[in-house]
């Protein structure tokens, strides 16, 4: 029979080929461990009493996005800020939810990494009870830092130590790049461990569907109109082939459906958004993301430049995201630059 492949004896034998320090394989353990408890959390539903809005008597509790948190996002998020605290691997943690970074308490000792998190992305699937997921991002901190300011996250997704995404789905899936290729781990629930289910995960190149909230269409600039125009015409149009939509709105999942059987997954620019920069934040969703993709053999790109490359200006950056099977992402771009 064949011996099943832990995440732990995967980040060891990682570790033992050189290509991950013992620091930053604890890490990723750390957060995976989170993970599974933000899994037993979103599993529990309305038996946990985790639906609905955070904030009490009425009141509504805003993130710094200035949306309405939920419960689940403010459980998810000190589950991994617990979980990461005390390990002594990090200098520094950012949250989607949190205003600005968080230093490591005094009382620990600290290390070289930081870590960047969406706690749980998809939130508006809460309560509907469809796949939401927590998406994180490992960076190194600057030498010579050893208490993190926002500043020192202002790196390029390039710099990216680790990226990964667990998916609360039908089954809780731990997708996972340290920069050797993309794999999918899925939790065994009775053992409690990540099992290496797909190694080496590879989006086909050409692809015949494509992901968009269609609803924004009026809201597009000149170079998206004509790019979603031309896939809607089909066969008959100068795609010459006839695409599907899919659309679950969250990204986790999204993502997943494209990594698994290809796809281009885009949130572009709108007229609603644009002042804000796009609609997905940079440091917690595209630029892991766009390393997982490209990992995977896909492409990422803003529609103007290669994702990885923005030099972030801020902590709470939003960007346009086109990313997935290669040829399709480079097509996306083409209409870019032609419609400019
Ligand atoms: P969130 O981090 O507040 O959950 O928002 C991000 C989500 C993505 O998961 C998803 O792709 C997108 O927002 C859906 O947006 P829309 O509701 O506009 O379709
Ligand atoms: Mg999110």
């Amino acid at each position: 029979m064949p011996q099943s492949i832990s995440l732990t004896r995967y980040l060891i034998e990682e570790q033992r080929a050189g290509r991950i320090n013992a620091d930053a394989r604890l890490l990723i353990e750390v957060v995976a461990r989170a993970c599974k408890t933000i899994s037993i959390a979103v599993g529990k539903g309305a038996l946990g009493g985790v639906l609905g809005d955070a904030g009490t008597a009425g009141e509504a509790s805003m993130n710094i996005q200035g949306e309405a948190q939920k419960k689940l996002d403010v459980l998810s998020n000190e589950i991994l800020l617990e979980a990461n605290a005390w390990g002594g691997h990090l200098a520094g943690l950012a949250s989607e939810e949190m205003d600005t970074s968080q230093p490591i308490p005094d009382v620990y000792p600290r290390g070289n990494y930081l870590l960047l998190f969406d706690p749980l992305d998809g939130s508006s699937n809460i309560d509907v009870n469809i796949s939401v997921g927590t998406i994180f991002s490992v960076l190194r901190c600057p030498e010579g830092v050893t208490q993190a300011q926002d500043e020192h996250f202002l790196q390029p997704g390039t710099a990216q130590v680790a990226a990964g995404y667990c998916t609360y789905g039908p089954s809780t899936m731990l997708v996972l790049t340290i920069g050797n290729g993309t794999h999918a781990f899925t939790l065994d629930r009775e053992v409690g461990s990540f099992v290496l289910t797909t190694r080496g995960m590879r989006i086909p190149d050409e692809t015949k569907e494509f992901a968009v909230n269609m609803s924004n269409q009026r809201f597009w600039e000149a170079p998206m109109q004509h790019y979603v125009g031309d896939l809607l015409s089909g066969k008959e149009g100068p795609r010459g082939k006839d695409f599907n939509m899919r659309w679950v709105a969250s990204m986790v999942a999204d993502v997943h459906r494209i990594l698994t059987r290809g796809g281009i997954f885009s949130y572009p620019l709108d007229s609603k958004c644009a002042a804000k920069g796009g609609k997905l934040r940079l440091m917690y969703e595209a630029n892991p993301m766009s390393l997982l993709v490209e990992q995977a053999g896909g492409a990422a790109s803003t529609g103007r430049q290669r994702m990885l490359e923005v030099q972030p200006t801020g902590l709470h950056q939003r960007v346009p995201v086109f990313l997935g099977s290669k040829s399709e992402v480079e097509a996306a771009v083409r209409y870019h630059r032609e419609h400019d």
